[in-house]
């Protein structure tokens, strides 16, 4: 298809209660949308960019110009343009994952309509509804931590990730563990917040029976992942550090990865995501979909992307209403029995409510081909 606009939105949401984890505390997003335009219909993209370079190093000010300045050009530069082709003619960009993985997002969901389908037929996944898992962030005290951990478990979520740092993690995951019992599935997450050294305090958390921890040390430090995986019996889960399938099959074959969480923004898009799945599968690691705080436009794909028979642990595809409270799609995700839909809308899986995001739009550009 023939590249024709770019838009690059901004929209401004906040979030119900502001979210904490071990790099730094949330309660309004700043997101980047990209919408491009093209000859045979156009689509949209969210980029999973947060405001800061705390996660990763992109933040959404350096996403949209990144785009602007170099993706948007190179892609229009390159001929007609199909979404297999965006990863391929961005390749020679280093890093920015997610602003790469938004315009293929945005490319594919043109390309999904125009062909009258959807990512979840796309991608062929066999269930129509998949477990829902949430994620909890940390608090000043442990009993608001329990009565919003009530809370999710009344919601009828199928497993807890809890959020942990130095200082809150032995304690919190004892008292939540009591709480919701031994059957329910309970993780913890880290975002990078522990150092080698701390194996000995980390292999604590193994009486707790947890589905895994997810990401303890830093992005780059593979080796000491494959250390700990070796010391504690809780499996360790990689989300950081996972920004390819080269990363991926490197980190499973050294042993620091026993679980992977994949993130299409995180390793440049969802058809890397998919291979990063088939991957997986081959070599018997469990993979879950993570979540980076998403609008219905991120959520949708991620759940059609974790229909795939290989995601065997519940993603964090929680409902729309864990963050928001109002969302910019008009079927926003829900949480039954402990799961949520794959959508079944268009594209990428959504039908855009409009006017809600003209209201929250803080900015909007456009740039021709
Ligand atoms: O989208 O439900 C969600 C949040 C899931 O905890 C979540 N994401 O490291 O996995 C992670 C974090 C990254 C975003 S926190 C700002
Ligand atoms: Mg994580």
């Amino acid at each position: 298809m023939r590249l024709e606009q770019l838009e690059l939105r901004r929209i401004a949401l906040d979030l119900v209660t502001p979210f904490r984890t071990s790099f730094g505390t949330e309660s309004r997003r700043d997101i980047l949308l990209v919408h491009v335009i093209t000859d045979v219909g156009d689509g949209w993209g969210e980029c999973v960019a947060m405001a800061e370079p705390a996660y990763s190093a992109e933040f959404v000010d350096a996403a949209q110009l990144v785009l602007r300045a170099h993706f948007w050009p190179a892609l229009c530069a390159s001929g007609a343009v199909e979404p297999a082709d965006v990863a391929r003619v961005l390749e020679r960009y280093s890093g920015h994952p997610m602003s790469k993985a938004a315009i293929e997002a945005a490319v594919l969901d043109a390309r999904l309509r125009a062909d009258d389908t959807n990512l979840h037929r796309f991608f062929g996944g066999e269930r129509d509804r998949v477990p829902s898992g949430v994620s909890v962030g940390i608090f000043d005290t442990l009993d608001e931590l329990l009565a919003q951990v009530q809370g999710y478990v009344d919601d009828g979520y199928a497993r807890i990730k809890l959020k942990i740092e130095p200082g809150w993690d032995i304690e919190p995951v004892r008292l939540v563990r009591e709480l919701i019992g031994p059957e329910m599935g309970l993780q913890v997450d880290a975002n990078t917040a522990y150092g080698r050294s701390d194996a000995d305090h980390l292999r604590r958390l193994d009486e707790f029976d947890l589905l895994l921890i997810e990401q303890p040390l830093p992005e780059e430090d593979i080796l000491g992942h494959a250390r700990l995986a070796a010391a504690i019996d809780t499996p360790i889960c990689l989300d950081e550090s996972i920004v390819s399938l080269q990363t991926a099959a490197d980190a499973i074959e050294l042993g620091a990865a026993e679980i992977i969480n994949i993130k299409p923004g995180r390793v440049g898009g969802y058809l890397e995501a998919r291979r990063i799945h088939d991957l997986c599968v081959d070599r018997g690691i469990p993979v879950w979909c993570g979540g980076m705080v998403e609008t219905g436009i991120g959520r949708a794909a991620n759940a059609a992307l974790a229909a795939l028979n290989g995601f065997t642990l519940p993603g964090d595809i929680s409902a729309a209403s864990r963050f928001y409270r109002r969302d910019i799609v008009q079927h926003p995700i829900t949480v039954d029995d402990g799961h949520v839909r794959v959508p079944d809308d268009p594209g990428m899986g959504f039908v855009l409510d409009l006017d809600f995001l003209d209201e929250v739009t803080t900015s909007s550009a456009t740039h021709p081909a």
